[in-house]
């Protein structure tokens, strides 16, 4: 019972997903940049990430980089699966939130993201900026 209530409260997760190491990689002004972290799900079954959203100004879409003959491309993702008791890893080279031409960011800015889920739930994320240490694609 207590612990129904904790999860209740909770914002940051649904008692099931949960986000953590989310960061954006700093880009200049103007161009395109993404996000990443690691989505965690401690339920049985698996979970669909729908989108996110942001505060006025950002926009979000799931990407999804592939590289073929060395040449990297992207695809839109309409959804993400987390696996039952598993983790997604959104990394450089891989799965990425993409923020379209995103409001001028600073190193050790931390940006608001909603996750939706496709039962309709949506987890506070706080992504913080910072340079990448690798290029990314
Ligand atoms: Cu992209």
């Amino acid at each position: 019972m207590f612990l129904a209530v904790l999860g209740w409260v909770s914002c940051s997760n649904d008692g099931e997903v949960s986000v953590r190491d989310a960061w954006i990689r700093l880009a200049p002004t103007g161009s395109n940049t993404a996000a990443f972290m690691k989505i965690d799900n401690t339920h049985k079954a698996p979970k669909s990430v729908v989108g996110f959203e942001g505060e006025q100004g950002f926009v979000f879409e799931l990407h999804e980089t592939s590289i073929e003959n060395g040449i990297a491309s992207m695809t839109k993702l309409e959804a993400l699966e987390v696996p039952a008791y598993g983790t997604k890893d959104l990394k450089p080279r891989g799965i990425h939130v993409m923020l379209k031409s995103p409001p001028k960011l600073k190193e050790g800015q931390k940006v608001k993201m909603w996750l939706r889920l496709a039962d309709g739930k949506q987890i506070l994320v706080q992504a913080i900026v910072r340079k990448s240490s690798s290029g990314w694609k």
